[in-house]
């Protein structure tokens, strides 16, 4: 259920309930695709950088270890010690950018596993399948992803299809949630609007996934290639054909300034792997832009990442000392760039909510894009 707080523009102030807990929006979800944020990240160093949502995917469990055994070992929430909120992606999107020898029907996508080349056949039926057997607090729809420079008439039956999957999916959640041996048997489900940069068919979509009563909606099918702008144009396109009353979700995005830029037109979920990868190449996040470790500069620099950070690599560690352990290929010159750049992006979404709750969020905005060097004014 998702509580709406206060507005300030059109950026949203929200409250999502589900039974592992309250979620505050806007929120950043912290990635861990296979059910493990990527720099040795432990579901205690989460507790402490302010996470409140962990993503996996469930293309990726579902080829390796295998959604049966989760479901075996009691769900994904206890297979990973982590009892707070996790949203699970559906596998369209990964099919679509790892598999290989991909087959789209009107059931489903015929693929080979980017691990074992095994034959895979995954719809929405299945999709809902393995994400009931994680057992994830938010299961997303199976959808097609068309390339941001597909064709019109190919977006149109892609879009078309995508919307008889959904559907699919809502039929069939519904039946694995009434199931005796369902382990979430109040897991939720998104649906996502697609339509590639074709603004009328983007906004028909969101019309007819709106109708549907969904628990929230996502904006799928963007950062895959157009410019910013586009990108921009399209979620103020879309947000407004969006129940207001139910939270919105911009996939896969993006960097602070995307982030920054998608709240004001009315996001509440975001996720991108940018923090995760980023840190592990030694590249972090500040509120004077970002910074490469593995330059020189730093080879004596005794400060922290960020003078003042409450993150666990800042309040011990050195600027020179990470940048020996990067170069030193130490594990734990990784583990301290991902845990500080999540705790930037998590903080900033806390610094989000405080702005947008006292109607400050256009001023808050503009500093910190302007503090970042993203703003010339
Ligand atoms: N669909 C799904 N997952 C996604 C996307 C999508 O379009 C994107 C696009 N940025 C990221 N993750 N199911
Ligand atoms: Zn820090």
């Amino acid at each position: 259920m998702y509580k709406l707080i206060k507005k300030d523009g059109n950026a949203k102030r929200g409250e999502f309930h589900t039974v592992h807990g309250v979620i505050q929006t806007p929120v950043f979800m912290n990635v861990g695709t296979v059910a493990a944020i990527k720099g040795a990240v432990s579901t205690e160093d989460l507790e402490q950088i302010k996470t409140q949502v962990e993503l996996s995917n469930t293309y990726h469990l579902h080829v390796r270890p295998g959604d049966q055994l989760i479901k075996e070992l009691g769900g994904l929430h206890k297979f990973m010690v982590w009892d707070k909120p996790i949203l699970t992606d559906s596998g369209g999107f990964q099919v679509f950018s790892l598999a290989t020898l991909r087959k789209i029907k009107e059931e489903g996508v015929y693929f080979h596993s980017h691990v074992d080349g095994r034959k895979i056949f995954m719809g929405p039926e299945e999709s809902m399948q393995i994400q009931s057997n994680l057992a994830s607090t938010i299961a997303m729809a199976f959808d097609e992803c068309p390339s941001s420079v597909a064709e019109r008439s190919y977006v149109e039956n892609s879009v078309a299809r995508t919307t008889r999957w959904l559907e699919r999916c809502k039929k069939e959640m519904a039946r694995l949630n009434s199931l005796e041996d369902t382990i979430n048997k109040n897991q939720m489900l998104f649906g996502i609007n697609q339509g590639a940069i074709f603004e009328d068919i983007r906004i028909d979509h969101a019309k007819r996934i709106a109708e549907m009563d969904l628990d929230g909606y996502a904006i799928g099918g963007l950062a895959v290639g157009e410019s910013h702008e586009e990108m921009y144009h399209i979620i103020e396109a879309v947000v407004p054909h969006l129940p207001v009353e139910k939270p919105t979700y911009l996939m896969g995005v993006g960097t602070p300034a995307n982030i920054l830029e998608g709240v004001e037109r009315g996001v509440d979920f975001f996720d991108c792997v940018y923090p995760t990868r980023n840190g592990r190449h030694g590249h972090l996040y500040t509120n004077q832009g970002k910074i490469n470790l593995f330059n020189k500069k730093y080879e004596k620099d005794m400060r922290p990442i960020e003078e003042g950070c409450q993150c666990p690599a800042c309040r011990r560690y050195s600027r020179a000392y990470i940048r020996h352990l990067l170069k030193a290929k130490e594990m734990l010159g990784m583990r301290l760039c991902v845990l500080h750049n999540l705790y930037f992006y998590n903080t900033m979404m806390e610094e989000i909510r405080d702005a947008i709750e006292k109607g400050a969020y256009q001023s808050y905005k503009e500093e910190k894009l302007y503090g970042m060097g993203q703003l010339t004014s």
